[in-house]
């Protein structure tokens, strides 16, 4: 079986699929929708707009609906990007360096400044622990404002000292110029950490932005675009709005003729519709795209250590990291143990309310993406899995039976070219099999149209090194997993994404590089 479909780019029929649960409707045929939750609305120019369409937000932990989005339709977006336009010309264009920096400093006091508040937030539209929140998201939310602005601060410019044919010279050096106005489109599954790590850099190189974060996870975009009115970032640098993909603001505002560059987190089947919406204004894009990742785990490596890693690599934000581990290759020799082992580590996981300290994992993001991944544990059990733990959605007898919850699982069994090996899932699940050699592993791992992260596990040095370069990725983590320093360069190969993003691999992206030559 495969749901691969002809042009390569993986996509997932779901049988029976439902309709997108919280799609847009008018107010007034709202249905089921509260229509006493808070308006997340777009914001403008320094102010925040409503709209005539509203759609739901929902808590995938039960299903209920936590506020009501404002769409933003064609006129919104496109009001969007002309004050951009101009604010790009504007006061903000006669900010220096120095004063920029400072400004994204205070951006990120201003997120720590309402850290609990943002913390909730995210993990009421993620369903993520809130512990895990706490942990990652906010913190690298405000870690991204800091870090661009020490980097715009000591960014190195190239200058060339070149000899002319009559035996002169020339000095030829590079300006960093802002590339314009930027549109900024990001996923649900880490939705404050991956909209500032655009935002940040963007703006760090004197562009305006409209960014435009995922249907779902509408929440700390809007607490964002707050803090960013309450520090006085220029009217127009900042703009944000809110709605869908195609067809909705996601489209009007990639294919929009007055935004210079796209950038874009999401899926590579996303990607390939952005570029296409691109192609005709020759827009930059810069993708960071879906990821199939192998771990290879020989038998020298640190064994608790390893299991222990792993199962963050495997389950983390409930398996919903582009760079999560769907594929794992263990030595025989500790296959079964490995197996066994993950299999306790996966049943001791708690699966439950984000709000409780000792839940470490949430629900999924919604009924759609549930149903997709238990389509991939049908077509596992179909193909003669063999499914060592999980395989169902969990029952709690309370309210989180309207959530979108799944059991924490583990197959083997499956051959290298079936679909649950060779897609992403996107889910807390992995595929575990045996190899016998260093160079079996290395193939079988790079057998992907992806490729965006491989893990390698072992205390032999050499292998490290040996296995590390052959790895066809964006980023190998040797002996640990999403262990990030911001200034390495960060993207994937193949279905993995477009270009790199990162330190001096952001400004790049984010800046027009102007070359002065000067004859002397
Ligand atoms: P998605 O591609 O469905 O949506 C991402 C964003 O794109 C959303 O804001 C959506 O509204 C918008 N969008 C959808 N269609 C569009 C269109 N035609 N034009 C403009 N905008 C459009 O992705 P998702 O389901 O939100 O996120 C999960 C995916 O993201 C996974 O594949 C995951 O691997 C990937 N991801 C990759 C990275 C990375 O760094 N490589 C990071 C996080 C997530
Ligand atoms: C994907 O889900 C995670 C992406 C992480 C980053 O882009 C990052 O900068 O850590």
């Amino acid at each position: 079986m495969s749901c691969i479909n002809g042009d390569g780019i993986p996509e997932v029929r779901i049988p029976n699929a439902m309709s997108v649960q919280n799609r847009v409707m008018p107010e007034t045929e709202a249905g089921s929708s509260n229509v006493s939750a808070p308006e997340l609305k777009n914001f403008v120019n320094g102010e925040f707009v409503s709209s005539e369409r509203l759609f739901d937000d929902i808590n995938p932990a039960d299903g209920t609906v936590i506020a009501r989005v404002a769409e933003a339709g064609p006129e919104v977006v496109d009001a969007a990007v002309q004050v951009a336009r101009r604010a790009v010309k504007g006061e903000w264009a006669s900010w220096g360096v120095r004063q920029r920096a400072a400004m994204l400093y205070k951006i990120a006091a201003g997120i720590e400044a309402r850290f609990d508040e943002f913390v909730r937030a995210e993990s009421a539209d993620t369903g993520k622990p809130i512990a895990l929140a706490a942990r990652l998201d906010v913190p690298r939310g405000a870690a991204n404002f800091r870090v661009f602005a020490d980097i715009i601060k000591t960014a190195p410019l190239e200058a060339f000292e070149t000899e002319t044919p009559d035996g002169k010279h020339a000095l030829n050096y590079a300006l960093r110029k802002p590339i314009g106005v930027v549109g900024i489109i990001t996923p649900w599954n880490l939705p404050l950490l991956l909209l500032t790590w655009k935002v940040a850099p963007a703006l760090a190189c004197g562009n305006a932005v409209v960014v435009k974060p995922s249907e779902e996870t509408p929440a700390t975009a809007t607490l964002l675009a707050e803090v960013m009115r309450d520090v006085s970032v220029p009217r127009g640098v900042f703009n944000l709005v809110h709605g869908f993909g195609e067809g909705s603001a996601g489209e009007h505002l990639v294919s929009h003729p007055g935004v210079n560059a796209v950038t874009f987190t999401g899926e590579s089947r996303t990607g390939a519709a952005i570029m296409k919406a691109c192609a005709p204004g020759v827009k930059p894009v810069s993708f960071e795209l879906g990821g199939k990742n192998p771990a290879i785990i020989f038998a020298d490596c640190d064994r608790d250590e390893t299991v222990q890693q792993m199962s963050d690599a495997i389950f983390l934000n409930t398996g919903q990291v582009c760079l999560c581990a769907e594929r794992v290759y263990v030595e025989r020799s500790i296959y079964s143990w490995f197996v066994e082992t993950m299999k306790q580590k996966a049943e001791s996981l708690n699966v439950g309310w984000p709000s409780d300290k000792a839940t470490n994992l949430g629900p999924l993001i919604s009924a759609t993406h549930r149903e997709k991944v238990l389509s991939y544990f049908r077509a596992a059990r179909e193909l003669g899995a063999t499914i060592v733990t999980g395989g169902d959605v969990p029952q709690f007898g309370d309210a989180r039976d309207n959530g979108f919850y799944v059991q924490p699982t583990i197959l083997t069994g499956l051959p290298e070219s079936s679909c649950c090996v060779k897609e992403e899932i996107f889910g807390p699940v992995c595929h575990i099999a045996p190899f016998d050699s260093e160079e079996e592993a290395i193939a079988m791992a790079n057998d992907t149209e992806y490729g965006l992260a491989a893990s390698i596990w072992t205390n032999d040095l050499k292998r490290a090194h040996r296995v590390a370069r052959q790895m066809n990725v964006g980023i190998t983590w040797v002996n640990c997993w999403f262990l990030r320093d911001l200034r390495t360069p960060f993207g994937g190969v193949g279905l993995s994404g477009i270009g790199r993003e990162g330190g001096l691999h952001s400004l790049n992206f984010y800046s027009e590089l102007n070359n002065i030559c000067i004859r002397l």
